[in-house]
């Protein structure tokens, strides 16, 4: 893309360091009747909890500082080997862990598959950055004095994962934290446990010492329990702004407690601005996908769609029979493109919300009567100032703009708050320029759909109300979970015996 003009400095060529396994996670082709056919046969069988694995927050934490010295000094390649085997276990059981997302998640077949891609994707990319980012470096200095930079970890992270990605994000966390040297403790939304432990299962048949990462199942108490205790190095969270909050207060309560870093990921009120020159098949796809795709439950869906006025009407109509198109359905009948959202509590408040803007639906579509299928819909916003906050399911919010109000549309969503991502839809290059420099948002998607973000290409996290970075499967996401130490040595006064410092 154009960047002249920006003030964005030049653009390196990426480093050839590692190659996904799939394109992206979206779109993915399901012409493979061999995983569809152990899918099904695996989703015959009951999700079942393993009560075993379940220990209480306080001992975890015990048991993780006490693994700590021999896990960070267990040589970085032999951790990072351990994240490869995992991902080799992963892809074995593919259709095994593709079925508990679809029960336990209750995620569509497409989505389940392009999760576990995800997951591989995340211990192969952590393994291969730690394997040439971590190593120690010699710095350069005076002379007559030696300069050697460290990466170590910090000591026990605890990582909070979302239901909406309970392997990904849960693995993705955990192996970022393990490859750098820290022990964890995981926690898995309560909605996901099962997940969440077969996940933890397959990384200690992996090689990971069972007390060098630990499953902790339980809501919001343990969690709270988790980040209050002061022996904690870390915290990694993806979930809500108020919970991201909650842990933040909790981190910082103890005067007498160390400073330790947070790393979140939370919500979003993702725009996609589309003007008179975008394609409008490509729009739609992009709509339908970004709005609607895993019913809305990503942080990265598209929630506030923003049309130039001259072609609103025209893709609202093209919408509405791209809509009708869509199959809302059992999520384990792999012709369904969207399944039902995750839990009763959010079905009540996404269907109170709709009741309450019924006036305002542009278009809806029918869902089956039961279950908890709430029905993507699209609503009119007579003003942007009444969307302030995220609604986490298939409800997309229309509004237009007027040709010459790009820059001033920018603006309105950045003062939003939220920072994760936004989409242009325009063939001038001069726009998507004036986007990409204006924009505030971590993830800017121009011309394809909002979702989807590839684990080494499109590092993922947002600003603001949206998390703090760094991005998750990015080129600096592991260096913030581990300690950084510098070791200077006068070499004259040792005899000038540089071998005094070492690279080990
Ligand atoms: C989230 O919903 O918490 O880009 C993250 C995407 C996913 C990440 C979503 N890889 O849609």
């Amino acid at each position: 893309m154009a960047v002249g003009g920006t003030g964005h400095p030049a653009i390196a060529a990426p480093a050839d360091l590692f190659q996904p396994e799939r394109t992206n996670s979206i779109g993915i082709d399901l012409d493979d009747a061999v995983i569809l056919q152990e899918t099904a046969a695996q989703i015959a069988r009951p999700v079942q909890l393993d009560k075993q694995t379940t220990v209480a927050p306080e001992g975890a934490v015990t048991k993780a500082l006490a693994a700590y010295p021999a896990w960070s000094n267990t040589p970085l390649d032999e951790r990072a080997d351990c994240l490869e085997r995992l991902a080799d276990l992963l892809e074995t059981h593919r259709s095994r862990l593709m079925a508990i997302l679809v029960q336990e998640a209750r995620k569509t077949i497409p989505d389940a598959l392009s999760e576990v891609r995800e997951a591989i994707d995340f211990c192969r990319y952590y393994a291969a950055r730690a394997r040439t980012d971590l190593c120690a470096v010699e710095l350069p200095g005076p002379t007559g004095e030696r300069n050697i930079l460290r990466h170590e970890g910090r000591g026990v992270w605890v990582a909070i994962a979302p239901w909406n990605f309970p392997l990904a994000i849960f693995l993705g966390q955990v192996a970022a934290a393990l490859v750098t040297g820290n022990t964890v403790v995981a926690k898995p939304a309560p909605q996901t446990p099962a997940i969440g432990q077969f996940a933890v299962a397959l990384a200690h048949e992996a090689g990971v010492p069972e007390d060098v990462l630990q499953i902790v199942t339980g809501g919001g108490d343990v969690g709270a329990a988790l980040t209050a205790d002061v022996r904690i190095a870390g915290v990694v969270f993806t979930g809500s702004v108020p919970t991201a909050k909650a842990i933040a207060r909790n981190l910082l309560a103890d005067d007498a407690r160390p400073l330790v870093p947070l790393i979140a990921e939370t919500g979003g009120l993702n725009a996609m601005i589309v003007d008179s020159t975008a394609l409008s098949e490509q729009v739609v796809r992009d709509i339908i996908i970004s709005g609607f795709q895993s019913a809305g439950q990503r942080c990265s869906a598209l929630r506030l769609l923003l049309l130039q006025e001259d072609i609103a009407e025209h893709t609202l109509e093209m919408l509405r029979g791209a809509m009708d198109m869509l199959n809302v359905g059992d999520p384990a009948d792999p012709a369904t493109d969207i399944g039902p959202v995750i839990d009763q509590d959010s079905y009540d408040k996404l269907m109170a919300y709709r009741a309450e803007v019924k006036d305002r639906i542009v278009h809806a579509i029918d869902v089956p009567a039961q279950g908890l299928f709430v029905p993507p819909t699209v609503i009119r916003l007579d003003n942007l100032d009444d969307l302030n906050r995220e609604w986490f399911g298939p409800l997309v919010h229309v509004a237009t703009w007027k040709a010459g109000e790009l820059e001033a549309t920018v603006a309105r969503v950045n003062a939003k708050g939220f920072g994760l991502t936004m989409g242009l839809h325009s063939r001038i290059a001069g726009s998507s320029a004036l986007v990409e420099n204006l924009a505030r948002v971590g993830n800017l998607y121009i011309n394809r759909s909002m979702i989807g973000a590839v684990v080494g290409s499109q590092p993922f996290g947002g600003e603001g109300l949206s998390g703090t970075g760094p991005k998750a499967g990015g080129p600096h996401y592991l260096y913030r979970f581990c300690a950084e130490r510098t070791t200077s040595v006068d070499t004259t006064s040792a005899g000038g015996n540089a071998s005094l410092l070492s690279l080990e």
